[in-house]
């Protein structure tokens, strides 16, 4: 008996099966195509589909080559579903899903819009998982990595929302981490490559930029320095050959305290290109992280904008980096808060190959002790348009910081799954709609059942903006604990070398990033930057992100900032408690466990939130003396 659940892939019985889905025939021979196979005889004996000698069936027809499309047609009373044994696998777990939402299967065809999508994996080799909320690492146990059971079903749910790339390790590699480049796990990481490459799924490490001095005994890392291209070239042709499932590293340098090329007075792009050439031989990439900045402050500096920071260090080397190397840029310039502008970087890159990075670890989004779903989030980035076009269209691939780990459900939270879900399924297509990934979430997770379905997909889209209006409005971020990331602190980060702050007085707030303050704005270009420049154009949910005001401003709706400020936190800590409310009323009617599960969570998220109301009302009611326009208690 397995002791964790199977997520979105737990096919409930349907009476209203068509009749071909007792009889499945073709033979695929790649592992992927077998692996179809095997999804389908499981999945549609566990939709109910009575096993049948003869009659109307579905026909596999595997395809030569590595593609990953596939297309439906229709034949002789029954589907025929063809394509390359990894077309084949994404087909089967899409017919499955529309058969389990009791969708009509219609001809199609079907391709992933970006060719690498994936997740990144903070796991520690000491099963710790560095902003882990989901239990231990069920990749790394007892100090060294594993292959078992749940690889394989991990795998599968990679496979069945099209994610194809996994990066096993933390990017701040430490410890027994730093082995894995050695020789002494190859064959374990064999294993886990063949187990994941079975569904399709490629394997990455995330390996230390020293580890020719941390683990080749030399004097440097400089990546222009002979002996050090060579230990790489060498340790590269091993580790390729020992791990065929493996497709190359992420590597996160120069950025909080990790080595990097600046150490040796060399580019970014020189230290990227040279593990991009040790690579290339085996068909391997790189995907080198932005995440560059300062991080020992002076908080009395008001020059230093950690905003600045990536696109400063990244925009003059563009067209600088090797075809087969990925910069990796985070969704926005500071860090995964719950609402930045998006990235100059992937606005403003022209020749340079870019990977958005999400953040499903809700490290600054509640824990997966709160609920806050991200796919409106996501969106938001895919579809944000710069001066050459969407997000979305210029990505070459998206990753996203893995929400997983080894407690029974995954996720921590119940609701937290529908965060993987639906990152997996935006990578196959940026244009699906949010609402649309919540039923379907909901519809595969607790079955048919319309009250259901209608709840949670009003719990998770009305989620996000209401972790916002508790935590941070209108852009302003970092008012959490520092270190921990939970709960209130509003003046934790102030005084602090990480940099972020909003500079808070009794008369003003916010950082001023406009052509009188840090000139940020400008990194957008001279359409963007000049609506974000302004505080009268820059969008109000964005307002304290880009300009310092004072607390009497004027909001679009004649209301001043602080009690905009006020008011949200109000209205956030409200609707927690009513989404809390929709929660309980679908008792007896999804799974009991996950019932107590999730209204402990809600109990939690409802606390928390009126802490955070209390405690940022309090602060700001103590800074100002302005009191609540609504009379309403403001203090703790
Ligand atoms: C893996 C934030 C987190 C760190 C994380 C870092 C990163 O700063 O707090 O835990 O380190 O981002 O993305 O590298």
């Amino acid at each position: 008996m397995c002791d964790y659940s199977q997520l979105w892939l737990d096919w409930k019985p349907r009476k209203d099966l068509p009749p071909w889905t007792g009889r499945i025939i073709g033979m695929p021979a790649s592992p992927q195509g077998k692996a179809a196979l095997r999804e389908l005889r499981e999945g549609l004996a566990a939709l109910g589909a009575a096993a049948k000698e003869d009659g109307p069936c579905l026909r596999l027809e595997e395809l030569p080559g590595e593609g990953e499309g596939y297309s439906l047609s229709f034949e002789g009373g029954g589907p025929v579903l063809s394509g390359p044994g990894r077309g084949l696998l994404y087909g089967a777990f899409a017919l499955l899903r529309q058969l389990s939402l009791g969708e009509s299967i219609r001809p199609e065809t079907s391709a992933p819009r970006y060719p690498l999508r994936m997740l990144d994996h903070w796991d520690n080799a000491d099963g710790s998982v560095e902003r882990g909320y989901a239990g231990s690492s069920f990749f790394f146990r007892g100090g060294r990595p594993v292959c078992d059971a749940r690889t394989r079903d991990y795998a599968r749910l990679l496979a069945s929302v099209g994610l194809n790339g996994c990066c096993l390790n933390n990017v701040n590699v430490s410890g027994e981490a730093l082995e894995l480049l050695t020789g002494k796990y190859d064959q374990t990481l064999r294993e886990i490559g063949d187990t994941l490459e079975e569904y399709g799924v490629g394997l990455w490490l995330s390996v230390s930029f020293a580890a020719p001095l941390d683990r080749g005994g030399l004097p440097t890392a400089d990546p222009l320095d002979p002996a050090v291209r060579r230990w790489w070239g060498e340790t590269c042709s091993r580790l390729f050959r020992a791990v065929p499932g493996l497709r190359g590293f992420l590597v996160k340098a120069d950025s909080e305290g990790r080595p990097g090329p600046q150490t040796y007075g060399r580019t970014q792009a020189e230290g990227a290109n040279m593990l991009g050439s040790a690579v290339l031989p085996f068909g391997g990439r790189i995907l080198w992280r932005c995440f560059v900045y300062n991080c020992a402050q002076d908080w009395r500096d008001s020059q230093t904008d950690r905003a600045r920071a990536q696109y400063d260090t990244f925009a003059p080397l563009d067209g600088a980096f090797a075809d087969n190397v990925l910069l990796q840029v985070k969704n926005g310039p500071v860090d995964f808060q719950v609402r930045e502008p998006v990235s100059p970087l992937l606005v403003r890159l022209e020749r340079t190959k870019r990977m958005v990075e999400f953040q499903l670890a809700q490290e600054y989004t509640g824990q997966q002790r709160h609920v806050c779903w991200l796919a409106p989030l996501m969106k938001e980035v895919l579809d944000f348009a710069g001066p050459a076009g969407k997000v979305k269209d210029r990505a070459d691939a998206l990753c996203a910081v893995s929400n997983t780990g080894d407690d029974p459900n995954w996720t921590g939270h119940d609701l937290a799954a529908a965060n993987l879900y639906a990152f997996g399924r935006l990578c196959w297509d940026p244009d699906l709609e949010a609402g649309s990934l919540a039923r379907e979430w909901a519809g595969l997770t607790f079955g048919p059942d319309r009250l259901v379905e209608d709840t949670v997909a009003d719990i998770l889209l009305r989620s996000r903006e209401v972790y916002e209006r508790y935590t941070a409005p209108l852009g302003l971020g970092w008012l959490c604990t520092p270190g921990t990331h939970y709960g209130p602190s509003p003046e934790g980060y102030e005084y602090d070398r990480w940099g972020p702050s909003h500079k808070a007085t009794c008369r003003e707030i916010g950082v001023e990033r406009g052509p009188g303050g840090t000139g940020m704005t400008a990194q957008y270009g001279e359409v963007l930057g000049a609506r974000y420049g302004s505080a009268d154009t820059c969008p109000e949910e964005l307002l304290l992100f880009f300009h310092r005001l004072p607390y009497d401003y004027r909001m679009k709706d004649g209301r001043t900032l602080l009690q905009r400020i006020y008011d949200d936190h109000f209205l956030g800590c409200a609707e927690a408690e009513a989404m809390a409310a929709a929660w309980d009323a679908l008792e007896g009617r999804v799974p009991e466990e996950v019932f107590r599960r999730v209204r402990a969570r809600f109990r939690e998220q409802i606390r928390s939130a009126r802490e955070w109301r209390d405690v940022v009302n309090s602060w700001l009611y103590r800074l100002t003396l302005i009191p609540d326009g609504k009379g309403r208690k403001i203090y703790l």
